[in-house]
């Protein structure tokens, strides 16, 4: 089988939820071709040679020009923070490489353009790995609405609600810093909202925003940036915390449909509630991650006196992508959907089609983030076209 050689840069969270993918997917499903772990990239050395090791990566580098460069390197994979996506995703499209790139896009919405008209220029796929919306339950809910069965759409109402961030004593690590993260709770949480509401109910025309950073600084972290969610940090040395931690929109979305969105770190009680629910003229949906195999589907057409919100598990072979995994009610988890990106991923390149999301659809969601942070700073709604 036809071997593709991946290279991977950053080795932390999304690291790791990629690097299973890569190794396993070919376990699961039919692919077109074989991936192949072929170099870790990081800037420490000993933790990046740590990482490969434990995942199986051949080889170690810590410059990525270097392994975006080599001739014998197929694809990037763009794990690191948001503030090298654009300058990594636009070197590798010149060097001919295939990207699958983690969310959010960039720092905005013009660095996602040039990814987007550098790998479009390139000839070269490019997918944004909005995991959520290859959750089984989630494409089911797409099926459902593109079939007719909720009507016209009247409301989006998502949230995604986290508390990791609450301690003020968790260190000022690169995702309160917004020249590396470019946003808090916005680009961190509120870009999976806005892209699983694009996805379902459509373009996004304007936005009204409110934003808070309720927790102003932090300890600075030990060393190098106090890694992911890990609290502690030196206390006598403080730094600004520089993006939101919470952002609310009310938004028209170009179909005239009505829509909500909160995304926050503060919310206690909730650690990864990922949560829609859609309205529509026959009938409704509701998905809530932390329940991610279920979808909340209420039927108008059913009979008066006999009609209500249905659990639909959504685990039956027939359901998108179960067919690949265990019987019916064996439920997947987190890790499954970057397993259906990278098998649709690879199946794009070899058919030589697009993928969603991809640089163009990062391009459009950040422009809602940004309508969002806008209409929050001047107090006025905001169009996003
Ligand atoms: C932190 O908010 C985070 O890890 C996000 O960055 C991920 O995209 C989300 O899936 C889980 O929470």
């Amino acid at each position: 089988m036809k071997e593709m050689n991946v290279a991977i840069i950053g080795y932390k969270f999304m690291g790791k939820a990629h690097s299973n993918a890569w190794k396993n997917v070919i376990n699961f499903f039919d692919l077109p071709y074989k991936p192949v772990l072929k170099v870790a990239c990081g800037r420490n050395q000993e933790a990046v040679q740590a990482f490969a090791d434990n995942w199986g990566w051949e080889e170690v580098e810590t410059d990525w020009q270097k392994v975006v460069e080599r001739e014998d390197i197929d694809i990037i994979d763009i794990s690191a923070p948001p503030s090298l996506h654009k300058e990594i995703a636009i070197a590798a499209a010149k060097a001919g490489k295939h990207i699958f790139c983690e969310k959010p896009i960039a720092l905005s919405a013009d660095e996602a353009l040039e990814m987007y008209e550098a790998a479009e220029e390139a000839g070269v796929v490019h997918y944004l790995n909005h995991n959520y919306r290859r959750s089984p339950a989630v494409v089911l809910a797409k099926q459902m609405i593109d079939e007719g069965k909720l009507g016209q759409i009247y409301h989006w109402r998502g949230c995604y609600l986290q508390s990791w961030l609450m301690d003020p004593n968790f260190p000022l690590t690169w995702h309160l810093q917004k020249e590396i993260a470019g946003s808090g709770a916005n680009g961190g949480i509120n870009s999976h909202s806005v892209d699983l509401a694009r996805y379902l109910v459509g373009e996004i025309k304007s936005v009204t925003g409110m934003a808070k950073t309720f927790v102003k600084e932090r300890p600075l972290p030990e060393g190098t940036g106090g890694g992911t969610f890990s609290a502690g940090g030196t206390a006598d040395k403080m730094g600004k915390v520089t993006v939101e931690d919470a952002i609310s929109m009310v938004v028209e979305f170009e179909n005239g449909a009505l829509g909500s969105f909160e995304a926050t770190t503060f919310a206690i009680g909730r650690l990864n509630y990922n949560y829609f629910e859609i309205y529509g003229s026959k009938g409704a949906v509701i998905w809530n991650l932390e329940r991610m195999n279920e979808l909340q589907y209420f039927d108008g057409s059913d009979e008066t006196g006999k009609q209500g919100f249905q659990t639909i598990l959504a685990t039956d072979p027939s359901h998108p992508y179960m067919s690949h995994w265990w019987p019916p009610a064996h439920n997947i988890g987190y890790e499954h959907a970057f397993h259906h990106g990278v098998a649709d991923f690879l199946g794009a390149i070899a058919n030589g089609e697009k993928i969603a999301p991809n640089f163009y659809d990062g391009y459009l969601g950040m422009k809602v983030l940004e309508a969002g942070l806008k209409s929050a700073e001047t107090k006025q709604q905001v169009d996003v076209a």
